[in-house]
């Protein structure tokens, strides 16, 4: 995901808006004992807080394929995330000021200056709602870098692969919803969850092997770029996959999705120690033209487990229905809460590598 420079100048429009909800207070009403014992080891529920963020004016002018269209990264204000519970981001239109539709997203993330990416949204899944009693601790990740280090961006970028004639000025917008420490009192505070991800590799076809081809996986490909994130798929099936190991800390994984690209079917994440299919994210297309309308997300308030001494293993089927090559990506984005509830920091500058310890 190649961006723009962080933009010199820092603007920061983190807009802060108000609780909602009234203050907890105790109501004389006709419960039980032991209703209001209940209700008492209930997390507090008063509605999130929201905030804005928006990009610089992003011109769209021409047809720009996914990863190819204009990006723009601002600073945004960060002390007040301190319990990120949603993020939502959506194209909109610089004059009115409404929303466009989701086929001018290609996506967006708030991320940390070395480069890792702590919220992500993409084409399909512009939206992220932890289950009820999970947050991410945006504030405490960027409290636990290096000085210099301390700084949220958000980067958002917009695609057309519909309309060459098209002429419009557009934003990307994204609304988080979060708590304030202080909005808990004396509650328990959500379970923390941070990121990690599970990108495909695949090997470049200029150094295939045909003596070393598993028949049912396709392992080499025609590379986009130099990276072996981005490659070409013919028509027709093509299945991928690739295996981790010790990638995150144990813990137990909240929430997940996936990006792909236009023609992608599945994606899933199997513990090959047990041989469990943990999930599977489906896509799904519009009916009338090559565009996907939603792909489905992982959210649970049980979770399943991560173990650095189990070994995983993504697969992703894609399925070329057109007459020529298409681009493809498969990246799975998963939300763990490490065991013993220890507090997680990023100063490797990859979530792909184990992240630190902090106790
Ligand atoms: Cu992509």
């Amino acid at each position: 995901m190649a961006m723009n420079n962080r933009s010199a100048a820092i603007r920061a429009v983190l807009a802060l808006g108000l609780a909602l909800g009234s203050p907890l207070g105790c109501s004389r009403d006709e419960k039980t004992a032991e209703a209001r014992a209940a209700t008492i080891d209930a997390p507090r529920t008063a509605p999130p807080r929201t905030g804005f963020m928006e990009t610089e004016v992003l011109p769209i002018d021409r047809i720009y394929h996914s990863m190819e269209g204009p990006a723009n990264r601002i600073e945004v204000a960060h002390a007040n995330l301190q319990w990120v519970t949603a993020i939502r981001a959506e194209v909109i239109d610089d004059v009115t000021r409404q929303k466009m539709g989701d086929e001018f997203f290609c996506h967006s993330q708030l991320q940390l200056l070395n480069g890792t990416r702590l919220l992500v949204m993409a084409t399909g899944a512009d939206e992220i709602r932890f289950p009820s009693g999970f947050a991410m601790p945006v504030a405490e990740i960027l409290q636990g870098l290096p000085i210099d280090q301390r700084a949220l961006t958000f980067v958002g970028m917009v695609l057309n692969n519909h309309e060459p004639e098209i002429d419009r000025l557009t934003r990307v917008r994204a609304t988080v919803e979060f708590h304030l420490d202080q909005d808990f009192g004396a509650a328990p505070r959500p379970k923390k969850l941070y990121p990690t991800n599970l990108t495909m590799f695949v090997k470049d076809l200029k150094e295939y092997d045909p003596t070393a081809v598993n028949d049912d996986v396709t392992t080499h490909c025609a590379l986009v770029g130099e990276l072996p994130l981005h490659w070409m798929v013919p028509p027709g099936k093509q299945k991928t996959r690739y295996r981790y190991q010790d990638f995150a800390p144990e813990g137990r994984v909240h929430f997940g999705w996936v990006h792909m690209h236009n023609f992608g079917v599945y994606m899933r994440l199997t513990d090959v120690t047990t041989g469990e299919l943990l999930w599977q994210a489906d896509v799904e297309h519009e009916a009338q033209r090559d565009q996907i309308a939603k792909i489905s997300h992982y959210s649970s308030v049980e979770g399943f487990l991560l173990r650095p001494d189990h070994v995983y293993e993504i697969e992703a089927l894609y399925d070329n229905t057109t007459d020529h090559d298409i681009n493809a990506m498969a990246m799975m984005m998963l939300y763990y809460h490490p065991r013993d509830d220890v507090s997680i920091t990023f100063p490797g500058g990859t979530i792909t590598q184990p992240a630190a310890l902090v106790r």
